[in-house]
């Protein structure tokens, strides 16, 4: 009995120990194995060896073993509990380092470009006067791009020099004008209309000439259109873009596809007109923006649209230097680097 008794006592201790020590379910496990185990579990030899102790003194043995099994039961559960508060708490730690209230990361999706912006700007205003917006193709006919427009079959934009062809018969277009042929083709005046796009002439690029760049036309064809509407619009349309107070004025010009044909001018908003070696107008005070005149007697004819019934007019502005001229900036290819502290400037985040 003394010698059960310092048994159970020794193995209480080392019980003791080993669960104090227990910190995860490994070794929770190893420690139920090593007492309840079935073969060679403590507690199973200890019911064994009781076979062994004399009648009288089996009851007392038998409670004995017996406590000693719920002793090492309640030893387990508790470390059990231990183990699984320890899990739950780290759980939790690493749980808290995910901050749910900080803002998303914002995804980059990029941003309108600024000659974008800017030709949708100008959009915005003709819209607003119930022009429509067409487009058209970027590789055209010599046909289209200067038959129809009345350029004479020698007319020096016609050389390889200033038009980039790719065969005969076929040609970057040098300016929108083509589209407005294909329009007044299709459709049947009234027509008031603009077409925004890419254009193409064989420039060596310097600070304000480039191979491709944007151009943005009009083009109206009713019964009774005059030039008084021509300037009416041109300037409704340029105190919308740069201001009421912006001094314009119209100047007698030459274009094979209208006649007459005015530039229009605008006062110098780099200088004011101020600074005799300004680089943007020159020291002229004026700058350049549009050209225009009332549509040839001869175009209409080359769409099937009757001069005498019909007349019409036109006018044609370079977004990029309108833009450049607009914002100050003096060096086009700005426009076609894509270096993102230029882009930023005009809103790009
Ligand atoms: C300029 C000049 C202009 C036009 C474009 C046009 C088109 C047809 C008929 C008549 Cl189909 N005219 N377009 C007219 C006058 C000037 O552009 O300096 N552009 C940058």
């Amino acid at each position: 009995m003394a010698d059960l008794k310092d048994r159970i006592e020794g193995l209480r201790k080392t019980f003791e120990a080993e669960a104090f020590k227990a910190g995860d379910a490994k070794s929770l496990e190893e420690l139920r194995t090593t007492f309840l185990g079935r073969k060679k579990g403590h507690v199973t030899l200890l019911f064994e060896d009781l076979k062994a102790v004399p009648v009288e003194d089996k009851r007392e043995a038998g409670r004995l073993v017996n406590a000693f099994k719920t002793f090492v039961q309640d030893g387990l559960a508790a470390v059990e509990g231990r183990v699984e508060e320890t899990a739950r708490v780290s759980d939790k730690a690493t749980a808290s380092r995910l901050d749910l209230t900080l803002p998303g990361r914002k995804i980059y999706v990029g941003a309108p470009h600024p000659l974008v912006l800017f030709q949708q700007e100008i959009e915005n205003i003709f819209l607003g006067m119930g022009f429509a917006i067409e487009e058209g193709p970027e590789i055209e006919t010599d046909y289209y791009n200067f038959e129809a427009l009345n350029f004479p079959p020698h007319h020096p934009a016609r050389d390889s020099w200033d038009t980039l062809y790719i065969k005969d018969d076929l040609l970057l277009r040098t300016h929108t004008s083509p589209v407005q042929i294909r329009v007044m083709e299709k459709k049947k005046p009234p027509i008031r209309i603009i077409i925004p796009g890419r254009v193409f002439r064989r420039e060596t690029p310097d600070p304000t000439h480039l191979p491709m760049f944007m151009q943005i036309e009009g083009l109206v064809v009713d019964r009774g259109a005059t030039f008084a509407h021509l300037k009416g619009t041109l300037e409704y349309f340029i105190r919308a873009l740069f201001g009421e107070k912006i001094k314009v004025r119209f100047r007698p010009s030459f274009f094979p596809f209208t006649e007459p044909s005015a530039e229009v001018d605008i006062e110098c908003i780099v200088c004011g007109g101020k600074d005799e070696s300004c680089r943007v107008c020159g020291g002229t005070g004026w700058k350049e923006i549009l050209g225009s005149g009332m549509v040839n007697p001869q175009v209409l004819k080359n769409v099937n649209i009757d001069p005498e019934e019909y007349s019409g007019w036109a006018f044609g502005l370079g977004i990029d230097r309108t833009a450049m001229f607009a914002y100050g900036i003096t060096e086009m290819r700005h426009f076609y680097e894509n270096d993102l502290r230029f882009l930023r400037q005009f809103g790009a985040k």
